[in-house]
């Protein structure tokens, strides 16, 4: 095993085994070894997550396992960010985009990555938070003027409202694109609904913004 592959290993156990202090040692030493921060939370922090997920679907963990868990992979997300934000500091704003975790979801932690590469990546990033009502989404698209909408869900429960964004935006003739993302939706779901684009993780959502406006990468 690599010493990447080791630190990235370090950072996903420290998730599952609810290790404050070890996701904070394995997110500095992945800055000291020039680990791409979005790197270090996609295939370190977020596997662990994830895995915790796996396990309280099983019944091997309690729901307070799981939330202590989210705190953990923020507490490695904390060191991480200010490098994540580094990155893009120079970039000129590229446009506006809306973004939030819809109604009756309070899965955030996805959709703050999303928001903060966005951000690193040139956006304009207005984060409306968690449970986050229809009427919130379209009222900030009109006033920002928004270029995208972005909507989080993690429930199958709350996809439907993901439905209602796309639909809500039209009755009102906004022309914005929208794309939705999170664990409970796919490319097909977005494609039933009329939304514009899906993207599975981060980095695909500042790939998908970018070809759905049109903007060119650099070479
Ligand atoms: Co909950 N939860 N949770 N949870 N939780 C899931 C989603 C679940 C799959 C766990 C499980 O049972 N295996 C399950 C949903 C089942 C279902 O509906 N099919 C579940 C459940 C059931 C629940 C509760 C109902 C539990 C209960 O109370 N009995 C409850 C619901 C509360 C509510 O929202 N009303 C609940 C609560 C919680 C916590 C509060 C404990 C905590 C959330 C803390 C927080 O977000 N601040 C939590 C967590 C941590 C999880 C899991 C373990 C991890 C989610 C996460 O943060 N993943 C999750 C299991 C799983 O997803 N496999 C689970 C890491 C994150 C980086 O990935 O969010 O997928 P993700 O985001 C990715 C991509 O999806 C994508 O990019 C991100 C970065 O790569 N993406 C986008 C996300 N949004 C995007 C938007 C885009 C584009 C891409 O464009 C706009």
């Amino acid at each position: 095993m690599s010493e990447r592959e080791r630190i990235l290993d370090e950072l996903s156990s420290a998730v599952v085994n609810l290790d404050e202090k070890k996701v904070e040692d394995a997110a500095k030493k992945a800055l000291a070894q020039h680990i791409d921060p979005v790197e270090a939370i996609e295939k370190g922090l977020a596997v662990g997550l994830r895995k915790v997920g796996n396990m309280y679907e099983k019944g091997e963990l309690f729901l307070s396992q799981m939330v202590y868990a989210a705190s953990v992979f923020q507490t490695g997300l904390k060191v991480l960010e200010p490098e994540l934000k580094r990155s893009g500091r120079s970039v000129k704003r590229l446009a506006t985009v809306v973004l939030g975790t819809v109604q009756g979801d309070i899965h955030d932690i996805g959709k703050t990555i999303v928001g903060s590469l966005l951000g690193a990546s040139g956006f304009e990033v207005i984060d409306l938070g968690k449970d986050v009502p229809t009427e919130l989404f379209v009222n900030k698209a009109k006033e920002t003027r928004a270029d995208l909408v972005g909507a989080s869900a993690l429930l199958t429960t709350t996809i439907p409202m993901q439905r209602e964004i796309v639909q809500a935006l039209k009755r009102d003739s906004l022309t914005c694109k929208v794309m939705v993302g999170g664990a409970a939706c796919s490319e097909e779901w977005a494609r039933e609904i009329g939304a514009d684009g899906y993207a599975m993780d981060a980095v695909e959502a500042v790939r998908k913004a970018k070809a759905l406006l049109g903007i060119v990468e650099n070479p």
